[in-house]
């Protein structure tokens, strides 16, 4: 009597089965392929939080060395923190989010400068 072998694959094993359609895309309707479509990495905000004693000429400088600001947009950002309470250095992945702020934070230290930062999620 012939016997029969089952060999299971693992999934990483399998050849490509038929190719899955994603849910579409949100704006256009597109439905594209799920091993190509590019996905976006979650984004989180740094924000900068005012205080009485960092000078303005500090942030503007973090702004400008740390965040790649030109000195118009970190004036004006440093403006609206002063003012706000408040305000977005930049949006970035998790990874790069962390690195801005520690240095930041060294930095302000270094200086005696109580300049407190912040990680937040945006909505998308
Ligand atoms: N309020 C500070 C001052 O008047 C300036 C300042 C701006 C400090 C932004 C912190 O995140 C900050 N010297």
């Amino acid at each position: 009597m012939l016997g029969v072998m089952v060999i299971r694959l693992s999934d990483d094993k399998k050849p490509p089965g038929p190719r899955k359609e994603g849910k579409g895309d949100r704006q256009t309707g597109l439905v594209l392929d799920e091993r190509t479509r590019t996905k976006k990495p979650p984004m989180y905000k740094v924000l900068l939080h005012n205080d009485d004693y960092t000078t303005r000429e500090f942030v503007v400088w973090v702004l400008q060395s740390v965040f790649h600001k030109n000195e118009t947009d970190a004036t004006a950002i440093m403006s609206h923190v002063h003012t706000n309470g408040v305000g977005i250095a930049g949006v970035y992945t998790f990874e790069v989010a962390e690195t801005k702020v520690t240095k930041t934070q060294h930095l302000a230290k270094a200086q005696q400068f109580p300049l407190q930062l912040s990680i937040e999620p945006t909505e998308s």
